[in-house]
């Protein structure tokens, strides 16, 4: 049986399309880069689905119980007792968002000069490893890097370039491993139960500690029910709660999978030192701790939307949303990274504009004409993004030059995808008719959220 949004819409929020003109005055004054355009001056927003997500009912409600205590508000209980439930975990720290328990967290656990291997670290997260003097090394399976043959955990790691890269650098000199699920920069693709339990397994013989970066866990945990052996009939929740029995603490930004508009989470299992250190580092970064710079409505809309972001109607929703975006685009012949992930279809730049070189940013290049098309802003993931090599100063070029169409939870219909498979293929038609770009302004750290670009004449 075909099965729509499980949900009725209560509450409207107008969007407004301006003219083709407005578009093309709006993009050059945003130096063709998308970040810098008014949100109002865009009809579909797909820069991301962090903090974007539409909440229930119920979370708006729970906002009108906020108990605005400085310490030990009823919200922050309530808050514990969800991340008891849903992930098993004993010691709980609020925090404003993801980054903000990265702060805290990382400068307790590397020390100078260590190493820190992830799957794929997001790039705050990069950041923060950098930030505590440490070095961050990516480990992702080969197979995220062709996007056109279908394999159901891109996210997961190269367990033999893992222990390789063990052997090579010193168990003393790791840090920690880091599980990101799903894995966003790879496409928001999961990674297997199998893959966590054998990065767990090695991390244990070398002595390693093993965390978990978990914006997006509920959504992990459906691909395993849906795509791994032995999970089919097992409940949402079990398969989180057995995903992080494999580590002994996390890191999380609330604002994806835990349909929260802000909010992030720093939880440790049983490790009641670390839980003191970082409580105790909490103050000065982030606020008293049972807090952590959250309101208590803000807790009270976080404890109640753990508990529905692992619902699984929800989440069958919300994946096939995604997927429907992936057919629809499938059918009229645009590449993109396959199978789709759990929050983004990140389209095959490299692919869909090949006479535009790394260096010229395929992807932004695409990420533009599409907004000119139908108001639609998505965001480059690529060398854009990347940028220069810190030593030689040297633009580098992305494995892949990725168009991320992001959407948000719970806010847009298949309508909706409908218009932006349609303006894509639109553009497919005339993709060799478009231009690469240069810098007018190119700032020197994070260029990407305020450099100024332009069509590059030939
Ligand atoms: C995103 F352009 N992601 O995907 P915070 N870990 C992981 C994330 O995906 C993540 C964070 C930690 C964003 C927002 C974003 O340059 C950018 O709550 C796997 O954002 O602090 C965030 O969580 C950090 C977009 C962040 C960006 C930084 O769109």
């Amino acid at each position: 049986m075909r099965f729509a949004e499980p949900f009725k819409i209560k509450m409207v929020e107008p969007l407004n399309m301006i003219s083709r003109e407005e578009r093309e005055r709006a993009l050059e004054r945003a130096g063709y880069n998308p970040f810098l355009l008014r949100a109002e001056e865009v009809y579909i927003d797909l820069l991301t689905d962090s903090g974007t997500s539409a909440m229930s009912d119920n979370q708006w409600a729970g906002m009108m119980l906020g108990d605005e205590a400085y310490a030990g508000s009823r919200n922050y209980y309530n808050l514990c007792e969800a991340v008891q439930d849903i992930i098993g975990y004993k010691y709980v720290i609020p925090t404003h968002q993801g980054r903000g328990a990265e702060k805290v967290l990382f400068p307790l656990l590397v020390k100078k000069g260590q190493y820190v291997l992830s799957n794929w670290h997001f790039d705050t997260t990069r950041a923060h490893v950098d930030l505590a003097g440490g070095h961050a090394i990516d480990l992702v399976t080969d197979k995220a890097f062709d996007t056109t043959t279908p394999y159901p955990f891109k996210g997961n790691f190269d367990t033999d370039r893992l222990r390789q890269t063990i052997a090579e650098k010193g168990a003393e000199n790791i840090a920690f491993i880091l599980i990101t699920v799903t894995n966003n920069s790879a496409g928001g693709q999961p990674v297997s139960m199998e893959n966590i339990r054998e990065v767990s397994a090695i991390a244990k013989e070398n002595g390693i500690r093993v965390f978990l970066d978990a914006a997006r866990f509920a959504e992990n945990a459906y691909f395993i029910k849906k795509r791994e052996k032995g999970y089919e009939n097992k409940e949402i929740v079990e398969i989180v709660r057995e995903m992080f029995s494999y580590g002994e603490g996390f890191t999380m930004s609330a604002k994806k999978d835990a349909l929260v508009n802000i909010g992030g989470l720093l939880s440790f299992k049983e490790d009641e030192e670390l839980y003191t250190q970082a409580r105790s580092m909490t103050v000065p970064m982030e606020g008293f701790p049972t807090y952590g710079g959250l309101t208590g409505r803000d807790m009270e809309a976080l404890a109640r939307g753990l508990r529905e972001g692992v619902n699984e109607q929800y989440l069958s929703y919300r994946i096939g949303q995604v997927e429907y975006l992936g057919k629809r685009l499938q059918e009229g012949g645009i590449p993109f990274q396959s199978p789709t992930g759990g929050h983004a279809v990140f389209v095959d730049a490299k692919k869909m504009l090949p006479h535009i070189p790394g260096v010229e940013f395929p992807a932004q290049v695409l990420a533009n004409e599409l907004y000119l098309e139908a108001g639609i802003r998505g965001v480059e993931i690529g060398s854009f993004l990347l940028g220069r090599d810190a030593t030689t100063g040297e633009q580098l070029e992305s494995k892949l030059e990725l168009l991320r169409l992001t959407i948000p939870r719970r806010v847009y219909t298949n309508n909706h995808m409908d218009v932006i498979a349609d303006a894509l293929i639109a553009i497919k038609d005339r993709a060799n008719t478009l231009v690469g770009l240069e810098f007018t302004y190119e700032p020197p750290i994070l260029r990407h959220f305020t450099a100024r670009l332009k069509p590059i004449k030939k």
